[in-house]
Parts: C-alpha cells; sequence; structure tokens
C-alpha cells in the first residue's frame, strides 16, 4: 500500500499501471558505457531519460491522445557484462529475445551505441527481413577499434553483416574507407540542409523496407540542442526534424524495435535528458497509434522483474 501524495513510479513516463502481460513496449534500460572511445558516462543516461519522463505529462498534444498506462512495461536495468562488449551483447541478445518471443516491441535505453547490436541480433534471428534506419552524426562502420570488433564505432559494420538493408542518416563524420564502401547507404546532413526535412524523410522511406529497426544516436542532434552526448559533431539535425524523420518512419513501415543510445548526462544542466525522454514519448505514441496492439502472443516468458 502506498502513500496518498507520492511520487510517479519509478518507470519510463512514471506509469501507475504496470503489466508485462499485456504491454505492447519492453523498455529496457540497459547502463553499459565500456567501450566509448571520449567521454564516458552513458552508463547514466537511462536513470536520466527515466528521470526525466516521470515528469511529462501522459496526453501527447501533437497526437491529440493520452498513452494508455500499460502500453509500455519498463524492464528492470540490465546488469553490464564487464567481461567483454560481445558478452554483453549477448546477453541484450537474449534478455531482449525472450521479449520479442512474448510478442513485445523492445525498446532500449542506453547506454552506449553497442547495445543496439544485442536487440539486433534478437529480431534478426527469430523473424523475416528488417532494414535498419540510422540516426547519427558518426558512421559508426570501423570494422575494428582499440582491439574489439563490437564497440559504439562498429555497430553499423557489424549490422550489415546480419540484415540486408540499412540507411544511415544524418551522418558528418566518417573515414574515408567507411565512405568509399557504404557511402550510399547514407543520408549525409548536407544533403538534408540541401533538400529540406520534408523531401529528406521521403528519401528515407524509399530506403526502407517494410519492416524496420530504428536506433537513434542522440549525437545525430545538434549539440546546441543536445550537448549529452560522448562524441559531440557541430550541425546537427533539430529535434523537430528528427521527430518529423521519425514520425514519418512509424506510421507507415512496421517497427520491430527501436532505440536510444549515446545520452552521457551532465550534471545541472537537464534540458537534454528532458529531450530525450520526450523523443522516447513521441517513439512510443507513434508506435501506438501506427498499430493497433496486437494480443499478447502466449505465453509470457518474462516475469518482468527477472534478475540476472
Ligand atoms: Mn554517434
Amino acid at each position: 500500500m502506498g502513500i496518498l501524495n507520492q511520487m510517479p513510479p519509478y518507470n519510463l513516463f512514471g506509469l501507475e499501471r504496470q503489466d508485462y502481460s499485456v504491454s505492447r513496449i519492453a523498455a529496457f534500460p540497459i547502463p553499459y558505457d565500456s567501450t566509448v572511445t571520449y567521454r564516458s558516462g552513458a552508463r547514466d543516461g537511462p536513470a536520466a531519460i527515466i528521470s526525466a519522463s516521470r515528469n511529462l505529462e501522459l496526453y501527447n498534444h501533437e497526437l491529440n491522445f493520452t498513452l494508455p498506462e500499460t502500453f509500455v512495461f519498463t524492464m528492470e536495468s540490465m546488469a553490464p557484462d564487464l567481461n567483454s562488449p560481445e558478452g554483453m551483447i549477448r546477453r541484450i541478445e537474449k534478455e531482449v529475445g525472450i521479449a520479442v518471443d512474448d510478442g513485445k516491441v523492445p525498446f532500449l535505453i542506453g547506454g552506449e551505441h553497442t547495445i543496439s547490436l544485442g536487440a539486433i541480433r534478437a529480431i534478426a534471428s527469430r523473424s523475416d527481413v528488417f532494414s535498419i534506419l540510422h540516426l547519427d552524426a558518426h558512421s559508426d562502420s570501423r570494422d575494428e577499434i582499440f582491439g574489439t570488433k563490437n564497440s559504439h564505432a562498429s555497430i553499423m559494420a557489424r549490422a550489415r553483416e546480419i540484415v540486408q538493408s540499412s540507411y544511415s542518416v544524418g551522418i558528418r563524420s566518417i573515414d574515408s574507407e567507411s565512405m568509399a564502401l557504404y557511402g550510399k547507404d547514407m543520408l549525409f546532413i548536407d544533403e538534408i540542409h540541401r533538400a529540406g526535412i520534408q523531401k529528406s524523410a521521403e528519401t528515407i522511406l524509399s530506403r526502407l523496407g517494410k519492416r524496420v529497426y530504428v536506433t537513434v544516436d542522440l549525437d545525430v542532434l545538434d549539440p546546441s540542442e543536445m550537448p549529452s552526448v560522448g562524441t559531440p559533431e557541430p550541425d546537427g539535425l533539430h529535434y523537430a526534424e528528427l521527430r518529423h524523420i521519425l514520425s514519418s518512419v512509424f506510421s507507415k513501415r512496421e517497427i520491430v524495435g527501436f532505440d536510444i543510445t549515446e545520452l552521457c548526462p551532465i550534471p545541472g544542466i537537464v534540458a537534454p535528458d528532458f529531450l530525450a525522454a520526450k523523443l522516447a514519448y513521441s517513439m512510443a505514441c507513434d508506435l501506438y497509434k501506427s498499430s493497433e496492439p496486437r494480443k499478447a502472443a502466449g505465453k509470457t516468458k518474462h516475469s518482468g522483474k527477472k534478475k540476472l
């Protein structure tokens, strides 16, 4: 029994009712940042997003509806595997796989970008083909860096080995080798500036299959709006532009999973944390609007309180 005047519960969006069995989105907070190459601290990202999200209105003014309380279920934070990035990716793949088997759409809250690979593997091993929409300032296409093939700088190199199509958007930092190999599968920030956001969103849709995994590295945004990232790059997308792209993709494609990564909170500067929380909320609302909640598929394996 709780007290009468209590703060919203500690989960994504501070939802009063949490019921895994009827939820559509399984949100996985993953406080992991072992392979970052510059400023660390993305391990604090999930807590900052959840804290900020508890202070958001559940009424969505943009879409004129209120997100149902049970649509999103927040899992317990996943413990990091400090042994190796590969071990961490395997752990994420296993946990996310259980949720996918239960008919959930996984939503990873990072944490560094490496975590996406666990979800991409889990979904790929269970389902038909899907495309990856990769929103990022960096191409993340290094085959290897600092002795590992599984770092936040290599996630798209690994993802391309798994899925048949991917499209990277907002790119403005890339090495010449990756440019030669994969440049054709990228929409660079200067191209977006020239074409405008509406036309760019159409181009993005034309490059994606029917089913899409969406991965957001927050450094795709301009550092003036999103300074709280490990490796900021000038001249990024504005929040409204990112929202335009995401709402167009969520409304016109089947979303098999999505993530928000690389929030690296700066003490005392909370606006970026709220931006990330609002982005998470908007994506959850987009998913609700675009698909009738499916019936929970058969038996439920995750208790929702599972400890590793
Ligand atoms: Mn990046």
